[in-house]
C-alpha cells in the first residue's frame, strides 16, 4: 500500500484524504525513512539541489493578542518587549543580506501601531527593499485591503500569516477572541492583489491526522506558495501546555508529506523550533528553506525560540553550512531566488485572475 502511494505521488497523481491520512499514520522506522526519501526525491525533481534561506527581522514584540501558544500574548509580562527603529532594522537588514540570505522577512507582535498605521509598516518595507534590493516578505498579522495594498506597493513580496489549524474550534483555543474567517480571508485578498502568501501549521496542539489532511488541502485552495509547520514549543507565562511530549515526529511527516502533495512549493526548516540541532531532519524530510537566520549580538528576537542558538551565532549563514553540506544542498544564488520569486508571482497572480 505505503509504495503504491509513493509511486502515485512521483506520478503526479492526487492522494484521497484517506491516502495522506494513512501517509500521516505511519511510524515503522522503514515505512517512515521510505516517506522521506521520496520526498528528498520529489523536492530534487522541483528545485535541484538548492535551498533557499531567509533572515528573520522581529521588530516589534509588542502584541495585542493573546494567542495561547505564543510566549508574546499581551497578558504575559515575561518576554522583552521592544520596537525597533528604522535605523536599526535596516542596519541588520543590511547585515543579514551581507552574510548572504535571499530574502528578509519582517515580522511583528500583532502590534496596533504598525496595524492601525500601515503607513508605517509600508515605510520600513520600502526602505529595507530599496536598502537590499532582495525580496520581503512581511509578518505583522490580520490586515485589511488598505494595509495590504501598502505593503505591496512598498515593494512587498510575500505576505505571511499562518492560520495554525483549518479545524475551526482548535482555532478558537489557540487564538483565543481572533476571527477564523477574518484571518483567511487576508491571505486570499493578499493574493488577490499580487502577494505570494505563506500558510502555516502548528504541530502538538490537540490536532488529529484528519486537520492535518483538510489543512494541506486548504494550503493547496489558498495556493499557497510556501507552507510551513512548526512543532509548538511550550513558553514561559503561555497558557498552553501542550501534548504530552509530542517530540518533533509529527512535524518532520508534515513536511514530507506537504512536499508529496505539493511539490512545487517552498517549505521551510525553521531554526526557530529546535535550533541548529533541528535542521538536519528537517532538511532530509523534504524542506527546502531555512528560516529564522538572525544576526547575533543585536537584540532581535526570535518567537518560538525566543533566544536559542542567536547569541552563540548558530543561527547564520556561516552557522549552518556544514549542515547543508552533510545534507548535500547548497544556497542557491541570489539570482534563483529573485527569478523564482518573479516567475510564482506571475504564476499567482495569473490564477487569481482566473478564478
Ligand atoms: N504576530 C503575527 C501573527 O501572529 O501572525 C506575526 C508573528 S507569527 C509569524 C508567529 C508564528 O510563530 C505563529 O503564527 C506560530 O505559527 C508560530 N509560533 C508562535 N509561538 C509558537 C510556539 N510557542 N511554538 C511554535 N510556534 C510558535
Ligand atoms: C521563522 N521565527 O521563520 C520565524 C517566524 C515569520 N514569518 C516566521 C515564525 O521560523
Ligand atoms: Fe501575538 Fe502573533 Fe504571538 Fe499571537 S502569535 S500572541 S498574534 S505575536
Amino acid at each position: 500500500m505505503l509504495r503504491e502511494i509513493l509511486n502515485r505521488c512521483a506520478d503526479s497523481q492526487k492522494l484521497s484524504s484517506e491516502e495522506v491520512v494513512y501517509l500521516l499514520s505511519r511510524t515503522d522506522e522503514d515505512e517512515v525513512r521510505l516517506i522521506f526519501e521520496a520526498a528528498r526525491q520529489t523536492r530534487r525533481k522541483a528545485f535541484g539541489d538548492q535551498v533557499f534561506l531567509y533572515g528573520f527581522v522581529y521588530f516589534s514584540t509588542y502584541c495585542q493578542n493573546n494567542c495561547t501558544f505564543c510566549y508574546y500574548r499581551k497578558d504575559n509580562p515575561k518576554p522583552p518587549r521592544y520596537r525597533k527603529t528604522p535605523g536599526e532594522v535596516l542596519d541588520i537588514a543590511r547585515e543579514l543580506k551581507a552574510s548572504g540570505v535571499h530574502l528578509i522577512d519582517l515580522t511583528t507582535g500583532d502590534d496596533p501601531y504598525y496595524t492601525q498605521y500601515p503607513e508605517r509598516l509600508a515605510a520600513i518595507v520600502k526602505a529595507v527593499k530599496d536598502e537590499t534590493g532582495l525580496p520581503v516578505m512581511v509578518s505583522p498579522g490580520v490586515l485589511d485591503r488598505r494595509g495590504l495594498g501598502l505593503i505591496e506597493r512598498a515593494g512587498a513580496d510575500w505576505y505571511a500569516l499562518y492560520q495554525e489549524t483549518h479545524n475551526a474550534s482548535l482555532f478558537s483555543k489557540l487564538r483565543l477572541g481572533q476571527s477564523y474567517d477574518e484571518r483567511l480571508a487576508s491571505k486570499t485578498a493578499a493574493e488577490d492583489m499580487g502577494l505570494l502568501i505563506e500558510e502555516g501549521l502548528l504541530t502538538g496542539v490537540g490536532e488529529s491526522p484528519s486537520d492535518r489532511a483538510r489543512s494541506f488541502e486548504e494550503m493547496k485552495r489558498l495556493r499557497a506558495s510556501q507552507v510551513r509547520t512548526m512543532t509548538f514549543v511550550p513558553q514561559d507565562g503561555a497558557p498552553l501546555a501542550g501534548e504530552p511530549s509530542p517530540g518533533y515526529s509529527r512535524e518532520l511527516m508534515n513536511i514530507a508529506v506537504m512536499r508529496l502533495v505539493l511539490p512545487d512549493v517552498l517549505i521551510p526548516a525553521s531554526l526557530d523550533v529546535e535550533g541548529l540541532r533541528g535542521l538536519e531532519k528537517r532538511l532530509m524530510a523534504g524542506a527546502n528553506v531555512v528560516t529564522s537566520i538572525i544576526p547575533p549580538g543585536k537584540g532581535f528576537a526570535g518567537v518560538a525560540s525566543c533566544e536559542g542558538d542567536i547569541n552563540e551565532g548558530y543561527r547564520t549563514v556561516a552557522g549552518i553550512q556544514e549542515t547543508l553540506d552533510k545534507c548535500r544542498v547548497k544556497s542557491a544564488s541570489a539570482r534563483d531566488y529573485d527569478e523564482w520569486v518573479a516567475a510564482r508571482r506571475k504564476k499567482a497572480w495569473k490564477a487569481a485572475r482566473c478564478s
